[in-house]
């Protein structure tokens, strides 16, 4: 036994040593080490003999397997330098190649006017409400005054998902006015909040697109009256558009959610089919608003003879249009990486508001 083991040491040293690559080292460990290696088989072989005889035979053997080890260990580590060793010699990395541009993403317009908005009204301590986009009949019509059969539900449009049985038939919110009505049932007034966001109406032509985003504004308290309802939108459209002496009127419409209900009109002129805002030549409507109908806030669970307050809505791409001088509407969703270019706003590394103020 000793003699096999010493003439199997010699033969794997000598493969070893003489083996040029990784493969055929490989093979020999295998060859050697592995299920039915020829160390491996002497090992089995341990059980035939004396106990005295294994035992010595035993020892010798593990010397020699840890010593085919480590050799084969060596050698490998050797093989794998050489392989790196020549990868750097071949392989060299020009420094003076010019480095890869990367382009940098810019904020949508459509973002960076509701960042502008929320920047505004945040400065006059609204708070931001969000809610869900796929909404109840309830919060997007019945709260807000509009009953079944109502004309206003035809006049909105609106997408109806698959009635689920079981449960009540949902709908894609048509404005972002259920948010105010979810937070009025789930808080205390007063209220001082916008709702940014998108809302969806079953419309597509020049001026429409089936997703658009609005703001809406609440605020309720117990002394909060037209007045307010006029200061704080005729400032909100001053900042806006940057015009310090921007006219605006209001003249009355009708809202089923809103008594009394207006429209908001800022000055502007009109000259050889160029707009400018400004003056009171000529009026462009901008956003829609009114006193809260006291039955909404009866829906919402606020006492309306206690408090009452103002509402009003902004189409965000409308608003937009007018300050950047978009003409068309629908290229806001055409996704051409080019006119974002031309009318993005900055790098998107610019923190976002909407990540911050949150009610
Ligand atoms: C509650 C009570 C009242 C929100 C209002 C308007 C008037 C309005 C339009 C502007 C352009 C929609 O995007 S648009 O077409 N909106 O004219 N919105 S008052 O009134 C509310 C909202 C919530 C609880």
């Amino acid at each position: 036994m000793q003699h096999e083991l010493s003439s199997l040491r010699e033969t794997v040293v000598s493969e070893v040593e003489s083996v040029s690559n990784l493969t055929d080292l490989e093979a020999i460990r295998v060859a050697t080490l592995g299920k039915k290696g020829r160390l491996t088989l002497l090992m089995k072989s341990l059980s035939n003999l004396s106990d005295d005889e294994r035992r010595s035979a035993g020892t010798i053997l593990n010397k020699i397997k840890n010593e085919i080890i480590a050799l084969i260990d060596v050698r490998k580590t050797q093989f794998e330098l050489e392989v790196i060793n020549l990868k750097l010699a071949e392989e060299s990395i020009d420094v003076t190649l010019p480095s890869r541009i990367r382009s940098k993403g810019f904020i949508h317009p459509i973002s960076q006017v509701i960042e502008e908005m929320i920047t505004i009204f945040g400065e006059m301590n609204f708070e931001i409400a969000s809610g869900p986009e796929i909404e109840e009949d309830f919060y997007n019509f019945t709260a807000l005054n509009i009953p079944p059969e109502h004309p206003a539900r035809q006049m909105h449009d609106t997408f109806y998902l698959t009635k689920r049985e079981g449960s009540e038939q949902k709908l894609l919110r048509t404005h972002t006015s259920p948010v105010q009505i979810r937070t009025m049932i789930g808080g205390c007034p007063p209220f001082r909040i916008i709702a940014p966001g998108r809302t969806y109406r079953h419309d597509y032509d020049m001026t429409h697109t089936p997703m658009f985003h609005q703001i809406e504004g609440l605020v309720i308290d117990d002394g909060t009256h037209f007045g307010h309802l006029k200061g704080c939108l005729a400032d909100f459209v001053r900042l806006f558009f940057e015009v310090d002496d921007l006219n605006v009127r209001f003249r009355p419409s009708y809202f089923p959610f809103t008594e009394p209900s207006a429209e908001m009109d800022i000055g502007c002129s009109r000259k050889s089919g160029q707009l400018r805002l400004g003056g009171d030549e000529d009026w462009m409507e901008i956003l829609g608003c009114g006193m809260v109908h006291p039955r909404v806030l009866q829906a919402s669970g606020v006492d309306s003879h206690r408090f009452q307050g103002f509402a009003f809505g902004v189409g965000v791409e409308r608003a937009a249009m007018l300050k950047y001088g978009i003409p068309d509407l629908r290229s806001f969703f055409d996704s051409d990486i080019r006119w974002l270019k031309h009318y993005g706003f900055g790098s998107l590394d610019i923190p976002s508001f909407l990540s911050g103020v949150t009610r």
